[in-house]
């Protein structure tokens, strides 16, 4: 077996104790998916831009094709990336605890294609355009003639369905995520740099309340100290391992011994 990371006791005697468990994750979660993060420099004709800069409806009013094929560039990474082993870990510890509540700030749909249930989407999806005047949500649509296509219903232009900079998250996905950020019993805040408001602010509510927060990031600043830590490594090999850690080898299975036969 793979010797796995020493994890603190407190911490993962508070994971098979929690009844429920919040994650939230950042584009760290789909690093090694091959889905460049935001902080990386971006590569090629992206390169000149910064994401502040493209997501945002200003960007979008100036230049609709620009940010359009900005985000049909990123929907082509995604297509071809695959879910990589921290999004099958998150998605695994929904059978290991009573309740998993994912928040997620990612648009690349990565914790759905892994099997989890209901990721709480708080940015949108890049699978999905919308609107911008009748806001009709489209799954799909004709890339045919000058990008962004147009709406069937009202012939305006679609944008992509995720929430810009300056624009506000949608209120019940927001709802939900504080709920379960102030009644958790355990939080993980996995792959972000925490910097992006009011998602930034989930970890920190739980962290208020006296609820053991992990971070897992290769980057960890500073010294936390429970109940704050530092679960410093990429999250395909820390969260496995967490899962290892305080469940067994069978991170597929609920607590307790592994059934017989399953
Ligand atoms: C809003 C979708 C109300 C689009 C995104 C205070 C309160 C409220 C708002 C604000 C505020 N202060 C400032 C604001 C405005 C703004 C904001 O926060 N700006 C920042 C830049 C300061 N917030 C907003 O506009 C939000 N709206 O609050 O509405 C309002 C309205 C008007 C005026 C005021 C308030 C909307 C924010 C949503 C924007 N949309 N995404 C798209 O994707 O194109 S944000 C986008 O960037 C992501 O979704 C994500 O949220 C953020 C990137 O952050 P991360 O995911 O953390 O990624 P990052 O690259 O930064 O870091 C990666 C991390 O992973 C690193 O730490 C790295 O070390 C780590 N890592 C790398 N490899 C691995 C790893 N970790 C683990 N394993 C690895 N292998
Ligand atoms: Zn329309």
């Amino acid at each position: 077996m793979a010797d796995t990371p020493a994890f603190p006791p407190d911490l993962l005697d508070a994971l098979r104790r929690a009844r429920h468990v919040a994650v939230l994750t950042g584009a760290g979660g789909s690093a090694e998916s091959g889905i460049p993060t935001f902080r990386e420099a971006q590569t090629g004709l992206w390169a000149r831009f910064s994401p502040e800069e493209l997501a945002t409806p200003a960007a979008f009013a100036r230049d609709p094709r620009l940010v359009w094929e900005w985000y049909a560039w990123r929907r082509g990474l995604v297509r071809a990336a695959e879910p990589n082993p921290a999004h099958r870990a998150l998605a695994a510890l929904e059978g290991l605890v009573p309740r998993l509540t994912l928040i997620t700030q990612n648009v690349d749909g990565l914790h759905a294609r892994a099997g989890s249930a209901d990721p709480i989407e708080l940015h949108g999806s890049l699978a999905r355009a919308r609107c911008r005047s009748c806001h009709a949500v489209y799954a799909e649509w004709e890339e045919a003639g000058e990008p962004p296509p147009r709406c069937s219903r009202c012939g305006d232009l679609l944008r992509p369905d995720v929430v810009w900079f300056g624009e506000t998250l949608p209120r019940d996905l927001l709802g939900r995520a504080v709920e379960a950020a102030l009644g958790c019993d355990v939080f993980l805040s996995v792959g972000t740099s925490g910097l992006v408001e009011p998602a930034a602010s989930l970890p920190r509510l739980a962290l208020e309340r006296g609820a053991p927060v992990a971070v897992v990031n290769p980057e960890v600043p500073g010294r936390p100290a429970p109940p704050l830590y530092a679960l410093r490594g990429r999250a395909g090999e820390v969260l496995p391992a967490l899962l290892r850690a305080a469940w067994g080898e069978a991170p597929g299975r609920g607590p307790g011994p592994p059934m017989r036969g399953q």
